[in-house]
């Protein structure tokens, strides 16, 4: 790194200078314009800041120097002097409109304002910069895994906790109830005021889809039938170092982390490295001229081929076209090789992290990042949090592909990413197949036979439904007593389990954004409080205490998380399997079944379905009711 005495003496004698000229507080109004209108050109190039990214940092990190990305007008040329602290490795964009520097921070420094300035010949500014204590350890950054349930919710979607955020100057006209695609209300102190309900729930883990500050105005550019959108899904970020104020503000976030970790409960953030918001301010400007893949008015499309990524014979020009592409032609797709990017999102996710307290990462878009980005992404994150855990995001239902992408699989090159956990999307297709078209259940005992494709089975995160695909009460045939079967397979197979909001209480809906209804009972006025037992139905309450008796079921029994499953039985339309003490058995027909297993299966149905089984030697003979789950424990 360059350095820095030189620089930080020679820029304090220009200083002095810069200050006679422009005009302290000494010189009269007067004067200043008269300085004013005879230099106006010097005065117009002063440089200016915008924006410091990240704002704070920590001193005894495991990232240090940190680089820090200053955007503003008139940076060319510009030394940066940055008081108790060591900067260097100055670069400036050929526009002077970012700065980047490196700022390294003695272990020995206090937190407080450590302000940066930039000095160029025509003046100088300060860029703001703190030096944040690192919170405690101690009950934070906890990670999750197959001891808990996951539990989805889309923050403008949950619960309005705050109706003062509704509708800001920032961005005044953007929420609208009667419109699926604008901001709804629901907020960060809408899910904190919801935590009981979770709790009460059984669940142990929220994942909330991003809270990053998206944008203010509506987006016309992914238009849907002739209607513009806005990002109140989160996706497209606009900056990714503050919350968007629809839903709260960091202060708040971290409150929430703080209030859940009370409650027992975890926090997962989703987060997105692939690409940004198409109205982020580095689509028109970006800090260097290879930020994204190509620029708006000229990019590569987005293939969606993801499997040429795991096939052994692809050109590399094919691979690149999805590596590459904008998604929707639109969202601009971050070049991760350009190591001033790499340093920027690692520094990011560490940043939420530490400002948080939160416990685990959403990643989105995974196969569509290079593999060796997200082994310098993991290594950083398990680094300075080594319990931090991370689930991506490979939206495919081909064990081959989820395969490929295992942290522990040595892709091309010998690159291991490390990541944690991935989706078990391969499960719930056929999860879809028998509970609502029909389709025979032994469909699911085949697809988990592809378990030995993996390393590890147990990193998976099995579900029934989430924000992408239509709700499983919103496909054609779906029943509740199909949704009950569905979910006593996501909450007792291997694997961490994931519930999509709603789902619990049977809530329907097709194809995004109808599969992101508002949780009834989350806004006042609601004519219906689903958050209470009173405000459900019969059939939704039903559903819910299904889903509630399984979790406290698994939470009363580490089999059901931990022991190793056995199948016992498995015909077109019954399935019977054991982990450990406990038995689950499923009829997927329409009439009842009687089915004869190896081994003792003793205990009681917690589910209320089945009558205890008859035990006859080394053989147990169960009899199922009709479209019905039963969860034997001893
Ligand atoms: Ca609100
Ligand atoms: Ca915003
Ligand atoms: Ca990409």
């Amino acid at each position: 790194m360059r350095l820095v005495e030189g620089e930080m003496r020679d820029g304090a004698m220009r200083g002095r200078a810069s200050r006679r000229g422009v005009g302290g507080g000494s010189l009269g109004l007067g004067v200043v314009l008269a300085l004013a209108s005879l230099a106006p050109t010097a005065s117009a190039q002063a440089p200016t800041v915008e924006k410091v990214e990240p704002p704070n940092w920590w001193a005894n990190h495991s990232i240090n120097p940190v680089r820090v990305l200053i955007r503003g007008r008139h940076l060319a040329g510009a030394r940066v002097e940055c008081p108790r602290l060591a900067c260097g490795a100055v670069k400036v964009n050929a526009q002077g409109t970012y700065a980047f520097v490196d700022v390294r921070i003695a272990p020995s420094t206090r937190p407080g304002d450590y302000p940066l300035t930039l000095r160029t010949t025509s003046g100088s500014v300060k860029a703001p910069f703190t030096i944040s204590a690192q919170l405690p350890v101690m009950g934070r950054f906890q990670g999750f895994g197959v001891d808990d349930v996951v539990y989805l919710l889309m923050p403008d979607r949950f619960a309005n906790g705050d109706t003062t955020n509704d509708r800001t100057p920032k961005s005044p006209n953007i929420l609208d109830r009667t419109k699926a695609r604008y901001y709804h209300g629901g907020d960060l102190a809408g899910v904190r005021q919801k935590l009981p309900y979770l709790k009460q729930l059984g669940i142990t883990a929220i994942w909330m889809n991003p809270i990053y500050d998206n944008n203010d105005g509506t987006d016309t550019l992914e238009v849907y039938d002739k209607q513009p959108t806005t990002g109140y899904h989160g996706y497209g970020a606009t900056d990714f170092y503050a919350v968007d104020e629809h839903l709260g503000t960091m202060a708040e976030f971290r409150a929430l982390v703080d209030d859940a970790h009370k409650a027992g409960i975890k926090v997962v953030l989703d987060m997105v490295a692939n690409h940004s918001g198409p109205y982020h301010p580095w689509v028109k400007d970006a800090p260097t001229p290879t930020w994204f893949h190509g620029t708006q008015a000229r990019h590569p499309d987005n293939t969606w081929q993801t499997w040429t990524l795991a096939n052994p014979y692809a050109a590399d020009t094919l691979r690149r076209a999805t590596l590459d592409g904008w998604f929707i032609n639109i969202l601009p797709d971050l070049n991760q090789d350009d190591p001033e990017v790499s340093r920027y999102i690692i520094q990011n996710t560490l940043w939420w992290v530490g400002m948080s307290g939160m416990d685990g990462i959403r990643q989105d878009t995974w196969p569509y990042v290079p593999v060796k980005f997200w082994r310098d992404w993991m290594g950083a994150i398990k680094k300075q949090y080594p319990t931090l855990r991370v689930v991506g995001e490979v939206f495919d239902g081909d064990p081959a592909m989820i395969r490929f992408f295992e942290g522990t699989n040595s892709t091309p090159g010998g690159v291991k990413t490390g990541v944690d956990y991935l989706f078990d999307f391969p499960l719930y297709y056929p999860i879809r197949d028998a509970f609502i078209n029909g389709k025979p259940i032994k469909g699911i005992a085949q697809m988990l036979m592809r378990d030995h494709l993996y390393d590890k089975p147990d990193a998976l995160m099995p579900f029934l439904g989430l924000h992408d695909v239509s709700r499983f009460m919103g496909e054609k045939g779906a029943t509740t007593d199909g949704l009950k079967l569905a979910f006593t397979t996501v909450l007792t197979t291997r694997g961490t389990p994931l519930v999509y909001y709603g789902d619990e209480i049977a809530i329907p809906g097709g194809p995004d954004p109808d599969n992101r209804r508002d949780f009834p009972g989350g806004w006042t006025g609601d004519a219906r409080d689903a958050f209470e037992a009173s405000g459900r139905t019969a059939e939704q309450q039903a559903v819910w205490q299904h889903v509630h008796t399984l979790l406290r079921t698994r939470a009363a029994q580490p089999d059901l998380r931990r022991a190793r499953t056995e199948h016992l039985a498995v015909t077109e339309q019954q399935f019977v399997f054991r982990r450990g003490a406990v038995v689950v058995a499923m009829n997927n027909d329409s009439t009842a079944a009687t089915i004869t297993v190896p081994g003792a299966v003793r205990g009681t149905d917690v589910l209320g379905a089945c009558a205890a089984a008859e035990i006859s030697g080394a053989r147990s003979t169960l009899r199922l009711p009709a479209r019905a789950s039963c969860v034997f424990v001893p």
